[in-house]
């Protein structure tokens, strides 16, 4: 009767016996798999499919980094590392087993749905035609990686010699495109080859999952269910419009498609058919793909005629209070006049531009790395993906591309940080009061970096929010000497 509780038992290639054994082990909470295998638990299934260890491992992490060991009762707790348990004893076939049927009974509830929506039988039937959940897909998903990257590694690969060189031909190749785009949005050609040379290094690297493969896994997953079902919604919608078929329609991992990575949304609301033969297709006709990215830019709120910041040079003994911690650089906002007086300066030493603008400091490798002016630009590229890695990768590659040098500080060479590090020097922030607890995700994020900052002027130390390895010995020591 064990075995009738479980779904699907003519599926099971495991042993009554061993249920049994696991049943004693973990008491009910067996029993309640089979009621827990529709709605919102789901998730369980597919964190745990395919079930290879690193992926149990993985599960394990993302349940501490989002918290959902602190919500969950004993009980559950129980229940999941049973399920774990259970997972382990039986081959894959059984979650496989589970995971389709689940799967297919939520694709039809899905279908219903997308038909009452408007989009018809066959564009469906083509979009679902031999559908199934991508394993890969959930891994990269809760994939973390081991060591934080570092700004100096990111910008040598994000801004490379070829990669410069790659761009500037485009600019040549294109030139007459670029140019109308840049009357028709006000986005310069230099940040537009930007944009498209770190996204999918000018076209070369557009992504290789079916994208209602890719956006269906993510819904049925769960974690981000709302944000993944209007996406499979919008890539229903551009399929029922026949810009292009479910066979050419591929992405990235997360569903972002064609030259500049769209989103399905950002398809829906910003794609352009610039060639005008009926079809948005930024896949593979480049007018179309570049029109869309610059009628977004624009849309974002892009300033034609400004730039995106500029590296710059400070004084002796600056005041490193006065740098933007936080991602999007809102902070310490000041006009170049301002900087200037405080006595900021161009990389050769002349003075700032005279311009009335507002800037943000923004050091990516602390006090002894370069120093960046951003402008509102800055803040437009981080609304099309917020890091402030790819922000200042995108002005610093336009920049190449229109005829600029390599960075004039140099790029600081350093080891990166383990992650187990990051999360030792943030519960140490947290036992100091620096940052809230709850806060050791194991990301170097803007609340890390304004906790490290808080930490180095109560420190008396250079106040630039940088972590290094320094930063993490005395933070543990002194967190360490808190105890004793
Ligand atoms: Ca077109």
């Amino acid at each position: 009767m064990f075995a009738t509780a479980i779904h699907e038992p003519r599926h099971l290639p495991i042993a009554k016996s061993q249920l049994i054994v696991m049943d004693d082990l973990f008491g009910s909470n067996f029993r309640d798999l089979s009621r827990h295998h529709s709605g919102k638990t789901r998730f369980f299934h597919n964190t745990l499919y395919p079930l290879k260890l690193p992926n149990l491992l993985l599960f394990k992490g993302f349940c501490l980094h989002s918290g959902v060991m602190s919500v969950l009762s004993f009980n559950q707790v129980r229940f999941v590392f049973g399920h774990i348990l259970l997972s382990l004893f039986a081959s894959t076939a059984f979650p496989n087993a589970v995971v389709s049927q689940d799967f297919f009974q939520w694709l039809a509830q899905v279908r219903g749905e997308a038909a009452s929506n408007g989009i018809s039988q066959s564009t469906l039937d083509a979009a679902f035609a031999d559908l199934e959940p991508i394993p890969r897909v959930i891994e990269l998903d809760r994939s973390q990686p081991e060591f934080t990257l570092t700004f100096s590694r990111y910008l040598r690969s994000a801004v490379s010699e070829k990669r410069v060189a790659t761009g500037r031909e485009r600019l040549r190749q294109h030139a007459a495109l670029l140019n109308h785009l840049e009357n028709k949005y006000g986005i310069p050609a230099r940040f537009l080859v930007a944009v498209w040379g770190l996204e999918t290094n000018y076209g070369q690297a557009k992504g290789a999952f079916p994208v209602i493969g890719a956006t269906a896994t993510l819904y049925f997953d769960g974690r981000r269910e709302s944000l993944f079902r209007r996406e499979l919604f919008d890539a229903l919608t551009i399929l029922e419009q026949g810009h292009v078929s479910p066979q050419n329609m591929m992405g990235s991992w997360a569903g972002a498609m064609g030259h500049t990575q769209f989103m399905p949304s950002n398809f829906l609301a910003y794609a352009v058919d610039e060639d005008g033969d009926g079809r948005k297709d930024v896949w593979n006709t480049i007018p179309d793909a570049l029109s869309s990215a610059a009628n977004y830019l624009n849309a974002l709120g892009w300033q034609s005629g400004f730039t995106w910041g500029r590296e710059v040079r400070l004084p002796e003994n600056f005041d490193y209070d006065l740098v933007s911690v936080e991602t999007r650089a809102r902070s310490q906002i000041r006009s170049l006049d301002e900087w200037a007086m405080l006595g900021v300066r161009r990389t050769n030493g002349r003075p700032l531009p005279g311009a009335q603008i507002d800037a943000a400091l923004v050091v990516p490798q602390g006090a002894d790395g370069p120093a960046f002016l951003v402008y509102d630009n800055y803040r437009v590229i981080l609304d099309w993906n917020l890091s402030s890695f790819y922000g200042l990768a995108v002005g610093h590659l336009a920049d190449r591309l229109g005829g600029a040098g390599p960075l004039a500080a140099g790029l600081k060479d350093e080891s990166p940080l383990a992650r187990s590090d990051v999360i030792s020097l943030q519960e140490g922030l947290i036992a100091l009061g620096h940052l809230q607890g709850g806060g050791a995700d194991g990301v170097l994020g803007s609340g890390t970096r304004t906790a490290v900052k808080s930490f180095q002027k109560s420190s008396g130390l250079v106040a630039d929010g940088y972590a290094d390895q320094e930063i993490m010995r005395l933070v543990r020591e002194r967190s360490g000497s808190l105890q004793n």
